[in-house]
């Protein structure tokens, strides 16, 4: 079974005519907006908000129209993977390092809906490197206080150089072991001057839709 393809098209199930739909980034939010790309062609009527360059570019090709933020009063529903859910439904995201405007959008929308396969599934959140935007200035320094908080970082590269996000930023991927409280976490993390964000989604998934012991379940 292709487990992404299963759990991103049931996503579509949330979609109404009308609304406007935050559209994730990664290879299960793929099956999500192509899925809902073949239903625009077939006469649905909704606005897209992509949560990444390479999304918007997915999604322009599809021809699902897109609005900007200044265009729309709120998010209906947003749809999008995730890379670590534990039994809370708090996750681990970012690996895409999309973090940040997965987060503004997830926040602005009245449901949020993650599709991550039965890989996703944890007991405690932090196998998964968690991924912390930060900005380029000061690196070493914002370093020493993540360092500070027990957090192993590592600087992402792509093609011999710093990955750049969207925003312009760094991603460091940092290793906390087991991440035991991750609201505490969040909120630390966000307080060293250099952090821009960091990709422990706590709280804001309203459902997750998954596989479990084969069977494709929604948890509430
Ligand atoms: C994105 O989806 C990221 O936040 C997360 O890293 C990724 C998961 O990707 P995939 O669905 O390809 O496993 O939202």
């Amino acid at each position: 079974m292709n487990e992404k393809k299963v759990i991103g098209e049931k996503a579509l199930e949330y979609v109404k005519d009308g609304m406007v739909v935050g559209l994730g980034t990664g290879s299960t939010a793929y099956y999500f907006t192509s899925k809902l790309g073949e239903l625009v062609q077939q006469g649905l009527n909704i606005k897209g908000v992509p949560t990444s360059k390479k999304t918007e570019t997915l999604a322009n090709e599809l021809g699902i129209p897109l609005v900007s933020f200044n265009e729309i009063e709120k998010i209906d529903l947003a749809v999008d993977g995730a890379d670590e859910v534990d039994a809370d439904l708090n996750l681990i995201k970012g690996g895409g390092g999309a973090l940040l405007r997965e987060k503004i959008i997830a926040a602005s929308a009245k449901t949020f809906i993650v599709i991550a396969d039965s890989h996703k599934n944890v007991d405690t959140l932090g196998t998964f490197p968690l991924p912390v935007e930060v900005v380029p200035f000061g690196l070493e320094m914002t370093i020493k206080h993540i360092r500070d908080l027990g957090g192993k970082t590592e600087l992402r590269q792509q093609q011999g150089k710093p990955f750049l996000t969207d925003n312009g930023n760094y991603i460091l991927d940092t290793n906390f072991q087991e991440i035991k409280e991750p609201k505490e976490l969040e909120k630390k993390l966000n307080l060293i001057p250099g952090v821009v964000d960091n990709g422990l989604f706590v709280g804001m998934a309203d459902a997750v839709i998954t596989i479990i012991d084969k069977k494709l379940v929604t948890v509430f």
